[in-house]
């Protein structure tokens, strides 16, 4: 006979928290969200921790190595998504691996061989008005010489000029030696009066760019993700259908983090993946797992060897699988039994597994209460797919701007992997699980996040609290009444812009 939960099955807008004493120590500034990603011993400290507890959605539309640049910046983590070819992805992660604040990798870039022309139709594609000129025509290649907008005049200049005519050679040029600091650079730049520093090598390849407009924007960023080389950190989407090949490359490629990512993870297919990578890699590659929903689902994957664990299942924003399949539950109640299980796996073992709650966050307050639940950090695709810095396209519709956003079960992105239930079935969708879809466009992410950082912060000094632990501890967090939820809105006023018949 089936076996029925006794527990409604709730999400984040049916709780609210209820104030505890805020002391004087108890400010915005006084907080710090670090908190763990990978499982440590009691008395230890995890090997990945955050500055801020998000990371973004292993998403085609969400995280790319664009926008994983711009979160790590800020103290967050994305997870490249996986449904591209193997090289792809590991070239994405190697690309964040790469970047240096305010050293820009050029993309205007031709051989000597090519002309006037060749140059005003790369400035017209790029928008850009530096071009370098490399022995290959590739970012890599040989400096040979650059062009600005001041090396020649279209009016009276001959389109078929070649460029090593009017090209400023490299002789000529000033350039900075790779390894000197952003500092530096920006003094080169001051004393020469340059627009653009060229950063070769020892053997007078071309390495980066660094521009002076850009110096303002690099200033040091105190949240920065770092690893020990001071390199940005990024984390990967994999699938338990190539891990063989696709893990290795992206470990060479320099990833920090991976996850199994599978819409239902609680899955032998899962647990043989996490145990190739600890087996493969002696514990050095970190590895987490998901999604699930309960207890029975969290210790599987534990047992696999699993560094976190990611919960939720139906929850996302583009996700229809609790209607297409039925299965799935509300993402508080499955986030509050799969915390309590992970305390009990704490007090017996004296190991921390971190939980990761994914998919469901709408407002702000559902991220702190996620976090008072016991989640230690939360993944969001909806969130970040509406920044500038996300790979989507954002398009004019009526009177305001939307960005596309479409889920990984979806015609559109066709990643059967995370939806796969095994067996010799075709490499394909047999039917959607996401849909395709638009967000209101919201800007940069540094603004958004400066918001909503702030609340959550707000929101845990009402709590008493000045790190997450302690919120975890001290939260009181109360159902809410459907009557309720209208009395924490707006209401029985008339609000300054609604039409008065
Ligand atoms: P949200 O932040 O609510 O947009 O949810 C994002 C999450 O939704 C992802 O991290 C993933 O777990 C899930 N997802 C992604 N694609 C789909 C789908 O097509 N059903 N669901």
């Amino acid at each position: 006979m089936a076996h029925y939960i006794k527990e409604v099955s709730r999400t984040f807008g049916e709780y609210l928290l209820i104030p505890s004493l805020t002391t004087k120590e108890c400010t915005p500034d006084n907080v710090s969200l670090k908190t763990p990603v990978v499982k440590f011993r009691q008395g230890e400290t995890s090997k990945i921790q955050l500055n801020i507890p998000f990371v973004s959605a292993v998403m085609q539309a969400v995280s790319d190595d664009g926008l994983a640049i711009a979160l790590a910046r800020n103290g967050g983590l994305s997870f490249i998504f996986g449904s591209q070819p193997i090289e792809s992805q590991a070239e994405m992660v190697r690309r964040v691996k790469k970047f240096k604040a305010g050293f820009v990798v050029s993309d205007s870039n031709l051989r000597p061989d090519c002309t006037l022309q060749d140059v005003v139709r790369l400035k017209e594609q790029t928008g850009h008005a530096s071009v370098a000129i490399t022995d290959d025509g590739t970012p890599n290649g040989k400096l040979l010489g650059m062009i600005t907008s001041r090396d020649y005049r279209l009016k009276t200049d001959p389109l078929d000029k070649p460029v090593v005519d009017f090209m400023t050679p490299f002789e000529n040029l000033i350039v900075g030696k790779l390894g000197l600091t952003l500092s530096e650079a920006n003094t080169i730049i001051w004393d020469h009066k340059l627009n653009c520093l060229p950063i070769i090598d020892d053997n007078q390849r071309l390495q980066y760019f660094v521009f002076r407009k850009d110096y303002d924007n690099h200033i040091e960023n105190p949240n920065e993700l770092l690893d020990s080389h001071k390199k940005l950190m990024v984390g990967a989407g994999i699938n338990s259908r190539d891990f063989k090949e696709r893990v290795p490359a992206l470990v060479d490629a320099g990833v920090d983090v991976l996850v199994v990512d599978s819409s239902d993870g609680f899955s032998e297919w899962q647990y043989e993946t996490i145990r190739w990578i600890k087996e493969t890699y002696n514990e050095e590659v970190k590895v987490g797992g998901g999604n699930v929903v309960d207890k029975e689902g969290f210790l599987y994957l534990v047992k696999a060897g699993a560094d976190f664990v990611k919960v939720g299942i139906g929850g996302g924003s583009i996700c229809i699988t609790r209607e297409q399949k039925g299965i799935g539950r509300g993402q508080a109640t499955a986030l509050i039994e799969v915390c309590q299980a992970r305390q009990e796996y704490f007090e017996q073992t004296g190991i921390y597994i971190p939980i990761c709650s994914d998919g469901g966050l709408v407002h702000d307050y559902h991220m702190t209460l996620a976090l008072a639940m016991g989640a230690d950090f939360l993944m969001m695709g909806r969130y970040f797919a509406r920044f500038d810095e996300s790979p989507s396209k954002k398009l004019a519709i009526g009177n305001s701007y939307v960005k596309e956003y479409w889920g990984e079960g979806s015609n559109r992105a066709q990643n059967w992997q995370r939806y796969d239930m095994g067996g010799n079935s075709k490499a394909a969708l047999k039917f959607e699980e996401g849909v395709d879809s638009y967000v209101p466009y919201a800007g940069k992410m540094k603004d958004n996040l400066e918001i909503t950082l702030g609340k959550i912060k707000s929101t845990m000094c009402s709590c008493g609290s000045v790190t997450i632990p302690q919120l975890q501890e001290r939260a009181k967090i109360t159902l809410v009444s459907s009557t309720s939820i209208v009395e924490g809105g707006a209401h029985d006023v008339i609000l300054k812009d609604t039409k008065i018949q």
